[in-house]
Protein backbone atom coordinates (compact mmCIF):
# COMPACT_ATOMS: atom_id res chain seq x y z
CA UNK A 1 0.00 0.00 0.00
CA UNK A 2 1.65 3.36 -1.00
CA UNK A 3 -0.88 5.88 0.39
CA UNK A 4 -1.70 6.06 3.88
CA UNK A 5 -5.00 7.18 5.31
CA UNK A 6 -4.18 11.39 4.35
CA UNK A 7 -4.83 10.07 0.64
CA UNK A 8 -7.31 7.17 1.31
CA UNK A 9 -10.52 7.04 3.55
CA UNK A 10 -10.31 4.68 6.09
CA UNK A 11 -12.61 2.45 4.49
CA UNK A 12 -11.11 1.56 1.25
CA UNK A 13 -7.47 1.22 3.39
CA UNK A 14 -9.12 -1.15 6.20
CA UNK A 15 -10.71 -3.16 2.94
CA UNK A 16 -6.97 -3.73 1.49
CA UNK A 17 -5.15 -5.03 4.32
CA UNK A 18 -6.79 -4.08 8.01
CA UNK A 19 -3.89 -4.82 9.72
CA UNK A 20 -1.30 -2.66 8.00
CA UNK A 21 -4.56 -0.03 7.69
CA UNK A 22 -4.60 -0.43 11.80
CA UNK A 23 -1.23 0.54 11.70
CA UNK A 24 -1.38 3.92 9.53
CA UNK A 25 -4.39 5.04 11.48
CA UNK A 26 -3.09 4.48 15.03
CA UNK A 27 0.45 4.60 14.14
CA UNK A 28 3.62 2.49 14.67
CA UNK A 29 6.15 3.10 17.30
CA UNK A 30 9.21 3.08 15.55
CA UNK A 31 11.24 1.44 18.25
CA UNK A 32 9.31 -1.14 19.85
CA UNK A 33 7.08 -1.92 16.68
CA UNK A 34 4.15 -1.04 19.05
CA UNK A 35 1.38 0.73 18.37
CA UNK A 36 1.06 4.30 19.11
CA UNK A 37 -2.28 6.74 19.48
CA UNK A 38 -4.81 7.11 17.31
CA UNK A 39 -3.94 10.62 15.73
CA UNK A 40 -3.12 12.25 12.73
CA UNK A 41 -5.78 12.17 9.73
CA UNK A 42 -7.61 9.34 11.57
CA UNK A 43 -7.93 11.06 14.24
CA UNK A 44 -9.02 13.85 11.94
CA UNK A 45 -11.72 12.05 9.83
CA UNK A 46 -13.39 10.26 12.92
CA UNK A 47 -13.66 13.91 14.55
CA UNK A 48 -15.02 15.13 11.39
CA UNK A 49 -17.77 11.85 11.43
CA UNK A 50 -18.70 12.34 14.85
CA UNK A 51 -18.71 16.24 14.73
CA UNK A 52 -16.86 16.64 17.48
CA UNK A 53 -13.61 16.22 19.24
CA UNK A 54 -12.75 13.17 21.09
CA UNK A 55 -10.93 14.10 24.03
CA UNK A 56 -10.07 10.77 25.19
CA UNK A 57 -8.30 9.64 21.99
CA UNK A 58 -5.30 8.50 23.26
CA UNK A 59 -6.84 5.82 25.40
CA UNK A 60 -8.99 3.93 22.64
CA UNK A 61 -7.43 1.20 22.37
CA UNK A 62 -5.18 0.18 18.85
CA UNK A 63 -5.48 -3.14 17.06
CA UNK A 64 -9.51 -2.36 17.22
CA UNK A 65 -11.36 -1.35 14.11
CA UNK A 66 -12.94 1.38 15.60
CA UNK A 67 -15.95 1.90 16.45
CA UNK A 68 -16.82 5.25 14.28
CA UNK A 69 -16.71 3.01 11.49
CA UNK A 70 -19.92 0.95 12.40
CA UNK A 71 -22.45 0.69 9.68
CA UNK A 72 -24.30 3.58 11.14
CA UNK A 73 -22.59 7.18 10.68
CA UNK A 74 -23.47 9.72 13.70
CA UNK A 75 -23.06 12.34 11.48
CA UNK A 76 -24.26 15.95 13.49
CA UNK A 77 -27.74 16.57 11.88
CA UNK A 78 -28.46 13.38 10.11
CA UNK A 79 -30.26 10.24 11.15
CA UNK A 80 -29.68 6.87 10.10
CA UNK A 81 -27.64 7.75 7.12
CA UNK A 82 -25.12 4.56 6.28
CA UNK A 83 -21.58 5.19 5.50
CA UNK A 84 -19.88 4.52 2.32
CA UNK A 85 -16.32 6.52 2.66
CA UNK A 86 -15.39 8.26 5.46
CA UNK A 87 -12.70 10.49 3.95
CA UNK A 88 -14.05 12.51 2.77
CA UNK A 89 -17.16 11.52 4.09
CA UNK A 90 -19.92 9.68 1.93
CA UNK A 91 -23.44 8.53 3.47
CA UNK A 92 -26.70 7.06 2.00
CA UNK A 93 -30.07 7.02 3.32
CA UNK A 94 -31.43 3.31 3.22
CA UNK A 95 -34.27 2.78 1.24
CA UNK A 96 -36.91 2.81 4.06
CA UNK A 97 -35.95 5.99 5.36
CA UNK A 98 -36.62 7.45 2.45
CA UNK A 99 -40.52 7.19 2.87
CA UNK A 100 -41.13 10.63 3.19
CA UNK A 101 -42.84 12.72 0.14
CA UNK A 102 -40.14 15.52 0.56
CA UNK A 103 -36.73 14.10 2.42
CA UNK A 104 -36.53 15.40 5.84
CA UNK A 105 -32.75 17.26 5.99
CA UNK A 106 -31.53 14.66 8.41
CA UNK A 107 -32.39 12.07 5.53
CA UNK A 108 -30.66 13.80 2.81
CA UNK A 109 -27.29 11.63 1.57
CA UNK A 110 -23.89 12.95 1.11
CA UNK A 111 -21.67 13.35 -1.25
CA UNK A 112 -18.20 14.97 -0.91
CA UNK A 113 -15.29 14.73 -3.74
CA UNK A 114 -12.87 16.36 -0.57
CA UNK A 115 -13.46 18.27 2.64
CA UNK A 116 -15.97 20.75 3.10
CA UNK A 117 -15.09 24.41 3.60
CA UNK A 118 -15.27 25.24 7.46
CA UNK A 119 -16.76 28.38 9.51
CA UNK A 120 -18.79 29.86 6.51
CA UNK A 121 -20.32 33.08 6.77
CA UNK A 122 -23.16 33.41 4.61
CA UNK A 123 -23.85 37.06 5.40
CA UNK A 124 -20.67 37.13 3.43
CA UNK A 125 -20.90 34.41 1.24
CA UNK A 126 -20.41 35.68 -2.33
CA UNK A 127 -21.33 33.97 -5.70
CA UNK A 128 -19.51 35.53 -8.78
CA UNK A 129 -21.13 35.25 -12.16
CA UNK A 130 -18.41 36.03 -14.98
CA UNK A 131 -17.29 34.44 -18.75
CA UNK A 132 -19.14 35.10 -21.43
CA UNK A 133 -22.03 37.12 -20.34
CA UNK A 134 -22.13 41.25 -20.68
CA UNK A 135 -22.16 42.35 -16.66
CA UNK A 136 -20.18 39.89 -14.86
CA UNK A 137 -21.87 40.34 -11.34
CA UNK A 138 -20.64 39.42 -7.56
CA UNK A 139 -23.92 38.93 -5.55
CA UNK A 140 -24.48 38.33 -1.65
CA UNK A 141 -27.45 35.94 -0.65
CA UNK A 142 -29.10 39.33 0.40
CA UNK A 143 -28.53 40.36 -3.19
CA UNK A 144 -29.90 37.39 -4.58
CA UNK A 145 -33.20 37.50 -2.38
CA UNK A 146 -33.78 41.46 -2.99
CA UNK A 147 -33.05 41.06 -7.32
CA UNK A 148 -34.39 37.89 -7.86
CA UNK A 149 -37.83 35.62 -7.57
CA UNK A 150 -37.47 33.52 -4.76
CA UNK A 151 -39.06 30.19 -5.71
CA UNK A 152 -39.36 27.19 -3.32
CA UNK A 153 -39.38 23.84 -5.19
CA UNK A 154 -38.68 20.21 -4.00
CA UNK A 155 -36.08 18.69 -6.58
CA UNK A 156 -34.17 15.51 -6.68
CA UNK A 157 -30.59 15.35 -6.61
CA UNK A 158 -29.66 11.76 -7.21
CA UNK A 159 -25.43 10.92 -7.65
CA UNK A 160 -24.59 9.03 -11.06
CA UNK A 161 -22.45 6.30 -9.03
CA UNK A 162 -26.26 5.51 -6.95
CA UNK A 163 -26.14 1.76 -7.57
CA UNK A 164 -22.46 1.58 -8.50
CA UNK A 165 -22.18 -2.11 -5.71
CA UNK A 166 -24.74 -3.76 -8.19
CA UNK A 167 -21.99 -3.82 -11.11
CA UNK A 168 -20.62 -7.11 -11.94
CA UNK A 169 -17.45 -7.29 -12.08
CA UNK A 170 -17.30 -4.80 -9.91
CA UNK A 171 -15.60 -0.88 -10.34
CA UNK A 172 -14.24 1.29 -8.07
CA UNK A 173 -15.13 4.05 -6.24
CA UNK A 174 -18.28 4.65 -3.41
CA UNK A 175 -20.18 1.22 -3.35
CA UNK A 176 -23.36 2.81 -3.04
CA UNK A 177 -26.64 0.89 -3.17
CA UNK A 178 -30.02 2.33 -3.19
CA UNK A 179 -29.93 5.80 -1.08
CA UNK A 180 -27.52 8.47 -3.02
CA UNK A 181 -30.48 9.84 -4.14
CA UNK A 182 -33.31 12.59 -2.38
CA UNK A 183 -35.66 15.21 -3.05
CA UNK A 184 -35.49 17.95 -0.35
CA UNK A 185 -37.82 21.35 -0.95
CA UNK A 186 -35.04 24.02 -2.02
CA UNK A 187 -35.59 27.48 -1.98
CA UNK A 188 -33.72 30.00 -3.74
CA UNK A 189 -33.41 31.44 -6.96
CA UNK A 190 -33.45 30.22 -10.57
CA UNK A 191 -30.04 30.04 -12.51
CA UNK A 192 -32.01 31.00 -15.36
CA UNK A 193 -32.73 34.61 -13.76
CA UNK A 194 -29.45 35.43 -12.53
CA UNK A 195 -28.04 34.53 -15.96
CA UNK A 196 -30.60 36.87 -17.53
CA UNK A 197 -29.65 39.73 -15.50
CA UNK A 198 -25.98 38.73 -16.11
CA UNK A 199 -26.37 38.85 -19.75
CA UNK A 200 -25.22 35.59 -21.40
CA UNK A 201 -23.47 36.26 -24.58
CA UNK A 202 -24.65 34.26 -27.63
CA UNK A 203 -20.62 32.48 -27.51
CA UNK A 204 -22.12 30.81 -24.24
CA UNK A 205 -21.78 27.07 -24.62
CA UNK A 206 -21.52 25.71 -21.43
CA UNK A 207 -21.26 26.78 -17.41
CA UNK A 208 -18.70 26.00 -15.00
CA UNK A 209 -19.17 25.43 -11.64
CA UNK A 210 -17.01 26.33 -8.62
CA UNK A 211 -17.43 25.50 -5.24
CA UNK A 212 -15.19 26.14 -1.69
CA UNK A 213 -14.39 22.72 -0.84
CA UNK A 214 -10.86 21.68 -0.60
CA UNK A 215 -8.67 18.88 -2.15
CA UNK A 216 -8.41 15.64 0.44
CA UNK A 217 -4.55 16.43 -0.31
CA UNK A 218 -4.60 19.82 1.21
CA UNK A 219 -2.68 21.24 -1.75
CA UNK A 220 -4.33 24.36 -2.42
CA UNK A 221 -3.91 24.35 -6.23
CA UNK A 222 -6.00 21.38 -6.55
CA UNK A 223 -9.63 21.70 -7.42
CA UNK A 224 -11.63 18.84 -5.53
CA UNK A 225 -14.43 19.62 -8.82
CA UNK A 226 -15.91 21.85 -11.00
CA UNK A 227 -18.51 20.53 -13.15
CA UNK A 228 -20.88 22.40 -15.66
CA UNK A 229 -24.20 22.23 -17.45
CA UNK A 230 -25.11 22.83 -21.01
CA UNK A 231 -26.24 26.22 -20.72
CA UNK A 232 -29.93 24.98 -22.03
CA UNK A 233 -30.11 23.14 -18.95
CA UNK A 234 -28.52 26.05 -17.09
CA UNK A 235 -31.32 28.24 -18.14
CA UNK A 236 -33.95 25.29 -17.19
CA UNK A 237 -36.65 27.31 -14.74
CA UNK A 238 -35.99 24.03 -12.40
CA UNK A 239 -32.61 24.35 -11.72
CA UNK A 240 -31.79 26.64 -8.57
CA UNK A 241 -29.00 28.67 -6.08
CA UNK A 242 -30.77 27.51 -2.75
CA UNK A 243 -29.88 29.33 0.32
CA UNK A 244 -32.93 27.19 2.18
CA UNK A 245 -33.42 23.27 2.38
CA UNK A 246 -36.64 22.22 3.90
CA UNK A 247 -37.32 25.68 5.36
CA UNK A 248 -33.93 26.02 7.21
CA UNK A 249 -30.32 26.95 6.80
CA UNK A 250 -28.81 24.23 4.31
CA UNK A 251 -26.82 21.61 5.94
CA UNK A 252 -23.14 21.86 6.13
CA UNK A 253 -22.49 18.84 4.29
CA UNK A 254 -25.04 19.25 1.39
CA UNK A 255 -23.34 22.70 0.27
CA UNK A 256 -24.57 25.62 3.37
CA UNK A 257 -24.86 28.37 3.04
CA UNK A 258 -25.25 28.28 -1.14
CA UNK A 259 -25.65 25.57 -3.93
CA UNK A 260 -26.54 24.77 -7.56
CA UNK A 261 -29.62 22.31 -7.76
CA UNK A 262 -29.54 21.21 -10.88
CA UNK A 263 -32.35 18.32 -11.22
CA UNK A 264 -32.36 15.40 -13.64
CA UNK A 265 -28.54 15.85 -14.38
CA UNK A 266 -26.15 13.49 -12.59
CA UNK A 267 -25.94 15.10 -8.73
CA UNK A 268 -22.49 16.59 -9.49
CA UNK A 269 -23.77 19.23 -11.41
CA UNK A 270 -25.37 20.51 -7.97
CA UNK A 271 -22.40 22.00 -7.23
CA UNK A 272 -22.48 22.80 -3.53
CA UNK A 273 -20.60 25.76 -1.45
CA UNK A 274 -21.17 27.23 -4.57
CA UNK A 275 -18.87 30.61 -5.64
CA UNK A 276 -18.48 30.92 -8.92
CA UNK A 277 -20.69 29.96 -11.95
CA UNK A 278 -18.35 30.86 -15.08
CA UNK A 279 -20.15 30.88 -18.53
CA UNK A 280 -17.76 28.94 -21.21
CA UNK A 281 -17.71 29.26 -24.68
CA UNK A 282 -17.12 25.37 -25.15
CA UNK A 283 -17.54 22.48 -22.98
CA UNK A 284 -16.51 23.37 -19.06
CA UNK A 285 -13.05 21.48 -19.23
CA UNK A 286 -12.80 21.59 -15.32
CA UNK A 287 -11.69 19.07 -12.62
CA UNK A 288 -13.94 15.50 -13.35
CA UNK A 289 -15.54 16.54 -16.32
CA UNK A 290 -12.93 14.61 -18.59
CA UNK A 291 -11.36 10.91 -18.73
CA UNK A 292 -13.75 8.72 -17.15
CA UNK A 293 -15.52 10.91 -14.86
CA UNK A 294 -19.12 11.06 -14.92
CA UNK A 295 -18.46 9.95 -18.95
CA UNK A 296 -19.98 6.84 -19.88
CA UNK A 297 -18.90 4.37 -23.24
CA UNK A 298 -21.02 6.02 -26.61
CA UNK A 299 -21.86 2.38 -27.18
CA UNK A 300 -22.77 -0.68 -25.27
CA UNK A 301 -19.22 -2.40 -23.93
CA UNK A 302 -18.77 -5.80 -22.60
CA UNK A 303 -18.59 -6.28 -18.72
CA UNK A 304 -15.32 -5.92 -17.79
CA UNK A 305 -13.82 -3.91 -21.06
CA UNK A 306 -11.48 -0.96 -21.12
CA UNK A 307 -12.50 2.10 -22.64
CA UNK A 308 -10.66 4.45 -24.54
CA UNK A 309 -11.09 8.66 -23.56
CA UNK A 310 -12.48 9.18 -26.63
CA UNK A 311 -15.35 6.78 -26.43
CA UNK A 312 -16.73 8.34 -24.32
CA UNK A 313 -19.97 10.76 -23.88
CA UNK A 314 -20.59 13.32 -20.83
CA UNK A 315 -23.71 11.78 -18.38
CA UNK A 316 -26.87 13.93 -19.49
CA UNK A 317 -29.99 13.15 -18.42
CA UNK A 318 -30.50 10.51 -16.01
CA UNK A 319 -32.31 7.92 -16.60
CA UNK A 320 -35.59 6.65 -15.01
CA UNK A 321 -35.31 5.23 -11.91
CA UNK A 322 -37.82 4.16 -8.79
CA UNK A 323 -37.21 3.67 -5.26
CA UNK A 324 -39.65 1.08 -2.81
CA UNK A 325 -39.58 2.64 0.56
CA UNK A 326 -41.81 0.22 2.33
CA UNK A 327 -41.88 -1.95 3.07
CA UNK A 328 -38.42 -2.10 4.27
CA UNK A 329 -36.67 -4.77 2.25
CA UNK A 330 -36.29 -8.38 4.81
CA UNK A 331 -39.23 -7.85 6.39
CA UNK A 332 -40.62 -11.19 7.96
CA UNK A 333 -44.49 -12.18 9.32
CA UNK A 334 -46.18 -9.94 6.54
CA UNK A 335 -49.58 -10.29 5.86
CA UNK A 336 -51.00 -11.67 2.81
CA UNK A 337 -52.06 -8.03 1.94
CA UNK A 338 -49.30 -5.64 1.60
CA UNK A 339 -49.20 -1.76 0.66
CA UNK A 340 -46.48 -0.89 -1.05
CA UNK A 341 -44.66 2.70 -1.28
CA UNK A 342 -41.87 4.53 -3.24
CA UNK A 343 -40.68 7.51 -5.06
CA UNK A 344 -40.09 7.46 -9.00
CA UNK A 345 -38.20 9.89 -11.07
CA UNK A 346 -36.52 10.59 -14.37
CA UNK A 347 -34.24 12.60 -16.26
CA UNK A 348 -36.37 13.57 -18.85
CA UNK A 349 -38.98 15.01 -16.18
CA UNK A 350 -41.65 13.18 -15.78
CA UNK A 351 -42.95 9.74 -15.11
CA UNK A 352 -45.77 8.25 -16.91
CA UNK A 353 -46.45 4.76 -15.03
CA UNK A 354 -45.02 3.03 -12.12
CA UNK A 355 -46.04 -0.79 -12.10
CA UNK A 356 -45.10 -3.52 -9.34
CA UNK A 357 -44.49 -7.57 -9.48
CA UNK A 358 -44.64 -9.57 -6.59
CA UNK A 359 -44.40 -12.93 -8.92
CA UNK A 360 -40.72 -11.98 -10.24
CA UNK A 361 -42.08 -9.82 -13.26
CA UNK A 362 -44.81 -12.06 -14.66
CA UNK A 363 -47.36 -10.00 -13.50
CA UNK A 364 -47.37 -6.51 -13.04
CA UNK A 365 -50.23 -4.13 -10.88
CA UNK A 366 -50.33 -0.16 -11.82
CA UNK A 367 -49.76 1.24 -8.92
CA UNK A 368 -51.34 4.76 -8.11
CA UNK A 369 -48.73 7.60 -9.31
CA UNK A 370 -48.83 11.19 -8.12
CA UNK A 371 -48.07 13.94 -10.42
CA UNK A 372 -44.97 15.92 -9.39
CA UNK A 373 -45.81 18.78 -6.80
CA UNK A 374 -43.51 20.81 -9.33
CA UNK A 375 -41.33 20.08 -12.12
CA UNK A 376 -38.56 17.61 -11.48
CA UNK A 377 -40.04 16.94 -8.03
CA UNK A 378 -39.86 13.11 -7.84
CA UNK A 379 -43.21 11.64 -7.86
CA UNK A 380 -44.74 9.02 -5.12
CA UNK A 381 -46.69 6.32 -5.82
CA UNK A 382 -48.72 3.16 -3.70
CA UNK A 383 -50.73 -0.06 -4.45
CA UNK A 384 -51.80 -2.51 -2.42
CA UNK A 385 -51.11 -6.15 -3.31
CA UNK A 386 -52.42 -9.34 -1.89
CA UNK A 387 -50.29 -12.22 -2.55
CA UNK A 388 -51.81 -15.68 -2.42
CA UNK A 389 -50.14 -17.81 0.22
CA UNK A 390 -47.35 -17.44 3.24
CA UNK A 391 -43.76 -17.65 1.44
CA UNK A 392 -41.01 -15.89 0.23
CA UNK A 393 -41.81 -12.87 -2.02
CA UNK A 394 -39.69 -10.36 -3.97
CA UNK A 395 -41.45 -7.13 -5.01
CA UNK A 396 -40.30 -5.15 -7.77
CA UNK A 397 -40.94 -1.79 -9.21
CA UNK A 398 -40.51 -0.56 -12.44
CA UNK A 399 -40.89 3.06 -13.17
CA UNK A 400 -41.55 3.86 -17.22
CA UNK A 401 -41.00 7.89 -18.47
CA UNK A 402 -42.79 9.80 -20.59
CA UNK A 403 -40.96 8.82 -23.56
CA UNK A 404 -41.62 5.23 -22.83
CA UNK A 405 -38.36 4.06 -21.38
CA UNK A 406 -38.41 1.25 -18.55
CA UNK A 407 -36.13 0.39 -15.81
CA UNK A 408 -34.20 -2.76 -17.10
CA UNK A 409 -33.61 -5.87 -14.56
CA UNK A 410 -29.97 -5.44 -14.78
CA UNK A 411 -27.38 -2.30 -14.81
CA UNK A 412 -25.71 -1.51 -18.30
CA UNK A 413 -22.19 -2.19 -17.41
CA UNK A 414 -19.30 0.94 -17.69
CA UNK A 415 -16.08 1.21 -16.37
CA UNK A 416 -17.14 3.99 -13.41
CA UNK A 417 -20.26 2.29 -12.83
CA UNK A 418 -22.62 5.14 -13.63
CA UNK A 419 -26.45 5.46 -13.83
CA UNK A 420 -27.40 2.03 -12.81
CA UNK A 421 -31.28 2.77 -12.87
CA UNK A 422 -32.39 -1.20 -12.58
CA UNK A 423 -35.53 -2.01 -10.73
CA UNK A 424 -35.45 -1.82 -7.17
CA UNK A 425 -36.14 -5.52 -5.14
CA UNK A 426 -37.49 -5.97 -2.05
CA UNK A 427 -37.88 -9.14 0.00
CA UNK A 428 -41.06 -9.85 2.30
CA UNK A 429 -41.92 -12.88 3.51
CA UNK A 430 -45.36 -13.60 4.11
CA UNK A 431 -46.49 -15.38 7.29
N1 LIG B 1 -18.37 21.68 -4.24
C1 LIG B 1 -18.81 20.42 -4.39
N2 LIG B 1 -20.04 20.24 -4.88
C2 LIG B 1 -20.53 18.98 -5.02
C3 LIG B 1 -19.76 17.86 -4.68
C4 LIG B 1 -18.46 18.08 -4.16
O1 LIG B 1 -17.72 17.15 -3.83
N3 LIG B 1 -18.03 19.38 -4.02
N4 LIG B 1 -20.26 16.59 -4.90
C5 LIG B 1 -21.26 16.50 -5.97
C6 LIG B 1 -21.87 15.20 -6.11
S1 LIG B 1 -20.93 14.02 -6.88
C7 LIG B 1 -23.17 14.96 -5.75
S2 LIG B 1 -23.91 13.49 -6.07
C8 LIG B 1 -23.96 15.98 -5.03
C9 LIG B 1 -24.49 15.41 -3.75
O2 LIG B 1 -25.18 16.38 -3.01
P1 LIG B 1 -25.44 16.15 -1.47
O3 LIG B 1 -24.13 15.80 -0.82
O4 LIG B 1 -26.05 17.38 -0.94
O5 LIG B 1 -26.38 14.97 -1.36
O6 LIG B 1 -23.19 17.15 -4.74
C10 LIG B 1 -22.34 17.55 -5.79
N5 LIG B 1 -21.78 18.83 -5.51
MO1 LIG C 1 -22.30 12.23 -7.36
Amino acid sequence: MSKGPAERGLFEVYDRDPERADDLVFGRRADAGRRGFLKGAGLASMGAMLGAAIPFHRNMPSGFLPVALAATAEIKGKDGLRLVNDRPINAETPAHLLDDAVTPTARHFIRNNGNPPENMDADKWVVTIDGEVDKPLKLTIADLKKNFPVVKQALWIECAGNGRSFFDPPVSGGQWTYGAVGCSQWTGVRLADVLKAAGVKKSAVYTGHEGADTHLSGDPKKVTLSRGLPIAKATDPSVLIAFEQNGAALHAQNGAPLRLVAPGYPGSCSQKWLTRVWVREKVHDGEKMGGSSYRVPNRPVEPGAKVDSKDYVIIGEMPVKSLITSPMTGTKGAGREIEVRGHAWSGSGDVAELAVSYDFGQTWHKAQLDKPANPFAWQNWRTKLTVPQAGYYEIWARATSGKGVSQPHMPVWNPRGYVNSAMHRVSVTVA
